[in-house]
């Protein structure tokens, strides 16, 4: 959430913010904004449009200077309007720009209005910005160690300062900040990716550090003061990962890239064993008698589908929270569960929160299922697995699940075959049948047509219901949650034995029920649940494997799957439902990558 780009160099630096933001807009895209040094004055350009608008005035202007900061803004404090877009301003003297929030605000701004100082925006930032005016000395490096000692709450900055033509400073404590490192010019930037194509040198801060950029270098204190040294790493951010390419939407090109992000996240060797999971894995799995599960969102229906498996596969007791409940309620902690994070950033505040909270209560084996590998989750855990789905732009998350689920169900198998549950051949048909999923998958976008024909009528409800059984109850959630996220209609997923305990009273002619039935073992069940709707008017939308024998009636609508896919078959049946949830979004003519109040990569809290 939040993009933050900034840049000391000895060339016009404008087009490298600019450029930046537009790479991290998916992040956050209430507003956006740049400040540069020219000339021993700041100067500022801010946008509540996109930033090709802020790109224009930018331009139109004039703006340059060889030092600077930008933001792209999702908003906590304060409206998304342009008093609140940051750079920040203090006195026209110091300009800011943050991401995560700071719970202190209300005390600092009243000090600070105590000190004289006038508030122009209604955000959580601007008592940041203050702070650091009312302690500089002629060092701004010196001035922001200061501030961060009175911060309470989570915050990436950056920040210059009028006096200071070549210098940006950065602190970090609870969100994401990078340096990367060039010849004769610095930059600082809240992801990589920003700053693909001026460096491949970076250097990735640590919890309550404050950096100093210079034109020659860089300065780091880590939370106790002190000098730090960190390491150089090279990555290589391909700028092009956000390139569109003839699709209409990221969220459609990601869709269709699943089938080579599943192949490339499932991993080559003939056997699966432990290290996979990391050096570690051998032994901490041995020890480990359950699992838990933290996640949020589209994450945490990953690890309710992987639940089915790691019970069934595995036989191992699994527990599955809301990362951001966990990390506030007492629990009762057993070290040898192993604590497993799901997040496609690793950035994911409430994650990585319940992650520390976790380990806090003396759990000692974690591992991270993650997509990014140099992510702040990924550097906290014992033990990762690393999914291989690429970039992710769509702020609805569509690879990223389906590699995850990959990731757990090859956890599932791993220590299904540790625990004596999965034998050779056994384990040889799971292989098998991940092998093939990526060519079944694209049997399943083939029927993008059908559901382009059914997403028009569910472009003009306003209501739906989805329902599923056993292992596919955590897709009808997720079906329900891709539908809400994009569409804005109103969506609710039940377990469909649920139905007669309440959500029935809500079926009329007037609410779709979008079924997944998998011919498995509940498939009797489920076939008496569609007819306790279709007895009460509802109108059925029925995603149906090939051998289940459920056909098109009056108020039954069915879309034919391939055959059942076995304990797979989530996987396959989940991308119907992303296709469904983007078409009828396509259909309301929402913005589907950028759905409204939303922003990828939730970094606050
Ligand atoms: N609290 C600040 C920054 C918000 C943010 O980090 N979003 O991801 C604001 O509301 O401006």
């Amino acid at each position: 959430m939040c993009g933050i780009v900034g840049a000391v160099a000895q060339r016009n630096i404008a087009s490298i913010l600019v450029e930046g933001l537009r790479r991290l807009e998916y992040r956050g895209y209430d507003s956006c904004g740049v400040a540069v040094l020219a000339d021993g004055a700041l100067r500022r350009a801010r946008s509540v449009a996109r930033v090709a608008d802020l790109d224009a005035q930018v331009r139109e202007s004039d703006l340059d200077g060889v030092t600077g900061i930008s933001h792209t803004r999702w908003a906590t404090h304060g409206a998304p309007v342009t008093d609140n877009a940051h750079p920040i301003f203090s006195r026209d003297t110091v300009a800011l720009v943050h991401n995560g929030i700071i719970e202190n605000y209300e005390s600092l701004r009243e000090m600070l209005r105590g000190k004289g100082y006038e508030f122009a925006s209604q955000t959580d930032t601007e008592v940041v910005t203050h702070l650091i005016h009312s302690l500089y000395r002629g060092d701004l490096y010196a001035a922001v160690r200061e501030a961060v000692k009175q911060l309470h709450g989570a915050y990436a900055i950056a920040v210059i300062h009028k006096d200071q033509p070549h210098t940006v400073v950065g602190a970090r404590a609870g969100s994401p900040l990078v340096v990367g490192l060039g010849e004769g010019e610095n930059f600082l930037a809240s992801d990589a990716l920003a700053l693909a194509g001026s460096t491949e040198r970076f250097i990735f801060l640590e919890e309550g550090d404050v950096c100093e950029l210079s034109l020659n270098g860089v300065r780091i204190a880590d939370r106790d003061g002190n000098d730090a040294v960190r390491e150089v790493r090279t990555v290589v951010a391909y700028g092009g990962a956000v390139e569109l390419g003839p699709y209409r939407h990221f969220m459609q090109k990601e869709i269709f890239e699943q089938p080579r992000a599943i192949a490339d996240t499932i991993p080559q060797a003939e056997a699966f064993d432990a290290t996979l999971f990391g050096e570690k894995a051998a032994e901490a799995f041995a020890g480990i008698d359950s699992l838990l599960i933290l996640a949020c969102g589209t994450s945490y229906y990953s690890g309710l589908t992987a639940k089915y498996w790691l019970e069934s596969i595995a036989k191992i007791p699994t527990q599955v929270e809301i990362a951001s409940e966990y990390r506030y309620r007492d629990s009762v902690p057993n070290p040898k569960a192993l604590v497993v994070v799901i997040s496609q950033s690793g950035e994911t505040a409430d994650t990585l929160a319940a992650l520390k909270h976790a380990q806090s209560l003396g759990h000692r084996h974690t591992l991270s299922i993650c997509n990014v590998g140099t992510s702040a989750m990924v550097r906290l855990t014992e033990l990762a697995f690393l999914t291989h789905a690429g970039r992710e732009i769509g702020v609805a998350s569509t690879k990223a699940f389906t590699t995850q689920l990959v990731a757990l169900f090859v956890l599932a198998v791993t220590l299904g075959k540790m625990r004596g549950h999965v034998d050779a051949a056994q384990e040889a048909g799971y292989i098998k049948q991940l092998r093939h999923l990526p060519a079944a998958l694209n049997s399943v976008l083939a029927l993008e047509p059908q559901i382009i024909a059914w997403s028009e009528e569910f472009s003009r409800k306003e209501n739906a219901l989805f329902l599923g059984r056993g292992l596919h109850y955590p897709i009808a959630l997720e079906g329900a949650l891709k539908l809400k996220e994009i569409s804005y209609i109103h969506a609710e997923a039940y377990p469909a034995g649920e139905l007669k305990h309440g959500p029935l009273a809500l079926v009329t002619e007037a609410m779709p029920v979008v079924t997944v039935a998998p011919n498995d073992a509940l498939l009797e069940k489920l076939k008496s649940n569609i007819q306790e709707v279709r007895a009460r008017g509802g109108q059925l939308y029925v995603f149906a494997d090939a051998d289940t024998r459920i056909v098109n009636d009056e108020g039954i609508h069915v879309i034919r799957m391939p055959e059942h896919y076995g304990l797979l078959s989530p996987i396959l049946h989940v991308v119907p439902l992303q296709l469904l949830a983007y078409h009828t979004a396509c259909a309301r003519g929402t913005d589907v990558d950028k759905p409204r109040n939303l922003a990828k990569s939730v970094t606050v809290e």
